[in-house]
C-alpha cells in the first residue's frame, strides 16, 4: 500500500488499495502483466520480481488489495478457493488433527477426507452452532479449527468470536472461510480469526468469469509459511485472472447491497408461499441465529436454501429446471442469479455422510437483477 489507505473506508479501499496509477504510463488501472519471468540487471538485481509464479505485479495488487478489504496485513491470492485452502491445509503435519463445521462446502470436506486424511491429518466434522460439542471435538492433536459462516448450503450462523476463542484455548488455528458473506458483510479477523479464506470466484469476482482464491492474516509467521507454500507447490493465479478479480472487487460494496436486499426480499417472498415448507435466510427474524447474523454480519447476502412442503427432490429439480432468469448452475456470487439442488450438485462429495443436505433442497444465488423479476420467476416455477 503506498499512500497509508488503512484508515480510508471499504468502498474506498476497493478501488484504490494497491492500485496506485501505474509509474511509466500514469494507467489509472492496474495493468495484466502478462508476463512469466522478469529480466534482471545483473544476477540477482532485480525491481523485486524475478519469476511470475513466485511474484508478478498484477497479482501483487490483488493482494494488498484483499489484505484492505479483510482488514489484514497481507494476502494471497491463489488459482481457486480449493488451492487456497489446501495451502492453508499444507501448514498441518502427520497427526494433527482438525476440527471442522459439519456443513460446509461439500469440496472443503473432501480436500480434508480424501486427500489429507490419507496423510494422517484426522479430522471431525461437528455442528459449530453447538459449543459444548465443539469442546468435545477438540483433542490434544488439534491444530485446525474450519469454520464457515454462513455455511453452505444450510446457511447456518457460526459464532465465530467464541469458535476462535475456543481454537486459542487449543493453541490451534481458527479459520474462516468468508465466501458467503465476502469482506463487505463480514470480517472475521476482527473477530478473533488467524486465517480468512475465500473462494474469490464468487462474490470477490463477482461475474461469473473467473476462478480464484485468496487467503488473508495478520501473523508475520504465518505470511512467511503460506507464502512458502504458495511458490514451492505453485497454485498460483494468472495476470488475467488476478486482474478480473480485482476488477470485480471494485464494485463490490454496491453489489453486496443489493444482493441483500434482493436476498432478503425473496426470503419473505418465499418464507409466505403457500408451497414452501422452511427458508434458510440469516436476515429472516425466524432464523434461529439471527440475533447472532445481526451481531456479526452488516446485512445478509444473497444466498439462501429453502425446502418445498411435497415432492422432495424430484418436485425441486423440475423447480430448479423451469426458471428463466435463475440459471441452473452451480457456483454462487455472481451479478446474475443462480439456482441448484446441493445434493445432486456442488455437494455430491458428501452424499451418504452426515454432512449430506436434504435431498430436496434447492439452493438460490440471488443476483442483483430487479427483484420483481425474479419473484416472477420462481413464482413460475414453483408453480
Ligand atoms: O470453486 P473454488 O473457487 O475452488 O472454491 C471452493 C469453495 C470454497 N468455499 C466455499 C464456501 C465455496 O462455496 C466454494 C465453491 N463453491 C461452489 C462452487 C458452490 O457452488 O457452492
Amino acid at each position: 500500500m503506498g499512500k497509508d489507505l488503512r484508515k480510508q473506508s471499504f468502498e474506498t479501499l476497493a478501488i484504490h488499495a494497491g492500485q496506485e496509477p501505474e509509474q511509466a504510463t500514469g494507467a489509472v488501472v492496474v495493468p495484466i502483466f502478462q508476463t512469466s519471468t522478469f529480466a534482471q540487471e545483473a544476477v540477482g538485481k532485480d525491481k523485486g520480481f524475478d519469476y511470475a509464479r513466485t511474484a508478478n505485479p498484477t497479482r501483487k495488487a490483488l493482494e494488498t488489495c484483499l489484505a484492505a478489504l479483510e482488514s489484514g496485513a497481507w494476502g494471497l491470492a491463489f488459482a481457486s478457493g480449493m488451492a487456497g485452502e489446501d495451502a492453508i491445509a499444507h501448514l498441518l503435519n502427520t497427526g494433527d488433527h482438525v476440527v471442522m463445521g459439519d456443513d460446509v462446502y461439500g469440496g472443503t470436506y473432501r480436500l480434508f477426507k480424501r486427500i489429507f486424511e490419507r496423510h494422517g491429518v484426522g479430522m471431525t466434522a461437528v455442528d459449530m452452532r453447538q459449543h459444548a460439542a465443539v469442546k468435545r471435538a477438540i483433542t490434544r492433536k488439534t491444530k485446525l479449527l474450519w469454520i464457515e459462516s454462513p455455511t453452505n448450503p444450510m446457511l447456518k450462523v457460526i459464532d465465530i468470536a467464541a469458535m476462535a476463542e475456543l481454537a486459542h484455548k487449543a493453541k490451534a488455528l481458527a479459520v474462516v472461510d468468508n465466501t458467503f458473506a465476502s469482506p463487505y458483510l463480514q470480517q472475521p479477523l476482527l473477530l478473533g480469526a488467524d486465517l480468512v479464506t475465500h473462494s474469490t470466484t464468487k462474490y470477490l469476482g463477482g461475474h461469473s468469469d473467473v476462478v480464484g482464491g485468496a487467503v488473508v492474516g495478520n501473523s508475520a509467521d504465518l505470511h512467511e509459511r503460506l507464502k512458502f507454500i504458495q511458490n514451492a507447490a505453485g497454485g498460483v493465479p494468472g495476470p488475467f485472472d488476478s486482474w478480473l478479480v480485482l476488477r470485480g472487487a471494485k464494485t463490490l460494496a454496491v453489489r453486496m447491497e443489493r444482493h441483500s436486499a434482493n436476498g432478503m426480499a425473496i426470503a419473505e417472498w418465499l418464507a409466505e408461499h403457500p408451497k414452501v415448507k422452511s427458508v434458510n435466510y440469516p436476515g429472516l427474524a425466524s432464523h434461529p441465529q439471527h440475533a447472532l447474523a445481526r451481531r456479526q454480519m452488516r446485512s445478509f447476502g444473497g444466498m439462501l436454501s429453502f425446502e418445498l412442503k411435497s415432492g422432495g427432490e424430484a418436485t425441486a429439480k423440475r423447480v430448479a429446471a423451469r426458471t428463466r432468469i435463475f440459471a441452473l448452475a452451480e457456483s454462487l456470487g455472481g451479478v446474475e442469479s443462480l439456482i441448484e439442488i446441493p445434493l445432486s450438485m456442488t455437494h455430491g462429495s458428501v452424499k451418504g455422510t452426515k454432512l449430506a443436505p436434504p435431498a430436496g433442497l434447492i439452493r438460490l444465488s440471488v443476483g442483483i437483477e430487479s427483484v420483481d423479476d425474479l419473484i416472477a420467476d420462481l413464482a413460475h416455477a414453483i408453480g
